[in-house]
């Protein structure tokens, strides 16, 4: 899919690009305009990007054009990289020393088995696990929070895309944690509730079950902290668009994470 960080190494055909690039300026209206410049010699459309921040008259440019020679693919691979690239930054944008890496994955650097199978020490991975537990000010701060209220807090939930999954903990291991029983079950309801709402189906387990190993994640530390009822919910799509949700799905998405919240705040409130 047009959201996946490997579109970008892939080459991709030019109908495939006039859509990549309607999908670009709606996602990124704030930065990028598709201009009209002219058309071809068999008449297809001739579109420049502008990348700028103000949408007014800009005082100077700077012009990039890619696959004036139709065999030599890789350039206009470089132009939609070019463009494409921050819009699946996934990490913090913390600076590591020497290392020309920016950044380290949030959700490798709470303090649950730390940087175990599943994170990676090296700066420039995409799960970078972080130079120590909560050495992010981001992952501190809300580490910090939670800690000191967390005798008033009786659920935690993280939001994250994409997969449309209810998780719970554990995922910094395969073994199930003493509450499995009863958070599979609230789980199972709160994908009844969505199912109910949109119709959509999401999937539910442990983490590590489910997914991937990943540990130093919010939710497994949030549980050892003793906040029992702990979930990663992954919402829509399943990979359509991926990271670049239409805007027209933002509304049906939040009623069926609505319903999902309120069948935990219920089952908290029961119990
Ligand atoms: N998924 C989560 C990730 O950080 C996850 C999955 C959930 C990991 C809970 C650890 C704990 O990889 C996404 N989409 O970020
Ligand atoms: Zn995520």
């Amino acid at each position: 899919p047009r959201s996946s960080s490997s579109y970008y190494e892939h080459y991709h055909s030019m109908k495939e690009i006039y859509h990549w690039m309607e999908e670009a300026v709606k996602v990124h209206s704030d930065l990028l305009q598709k201009i009209y410049i002219g058309s071809s010699y068999e008449k297809r459309p001739l579109y420049i990007l502008k990348l700028s921040k103000n949408q007014g008259k800009s005082k100077s440019a700077i012009w990039i054009d890619c696959g004036i020679h139709a065999r030599e693919w890789i350039s206009p691979a470089f132009c939609l990289w070019f463009i494409g690239h921050n819009r699946l930054w996934r990490k913090s944008r913390s600076s590591h020393g020497n290392s020309k890496c920016i950044g380290t994955d949030m959700n490798r650097n709470f303090d649950a088995r730390w940087c175990g199978e599943g994170a990676s020490p090296y700066e420039c991975h995409q799960i970078y696990c972080g130079p120590y537990p909560e050495s992010e000010p981001e992952v501190k701060a809300v580490a910090r929070f939670i800690r000191d209220h967390k005798d008033i807090i009786k659920a935690y939930i993280t939001m994250h895309s994409y997969s449309q999954l209810v998780l719970f903990p554990y995922s910094y291991t395969m073994d199930k944690s003493k509450d499995h029983d009863e958070l599979e079950s609230l789980a199972k309801k709160a994908a009844t509730a969505i199912k109910r709402t949109t119709m959509k189906t999401y999937k539910l387990g442990a983490g590590a079950q489910t997914i991937y190993l990943a540990p130093g994640g919010s939710d497994d530390w949030a549980y050892d902290l003793g906040i029992k009822y702990s979930f990663t919910i992954e919402l829509r799509d399943t990979g359509t668009y991926g990271f670049l949700l239409p805007p027209h799905e933002i509304k049906p998405t939040c009623l069926e994470a609505l319903s999902a919240v309120k069948e935990i705040a219920q089952h908290v409130l029961e119990n």
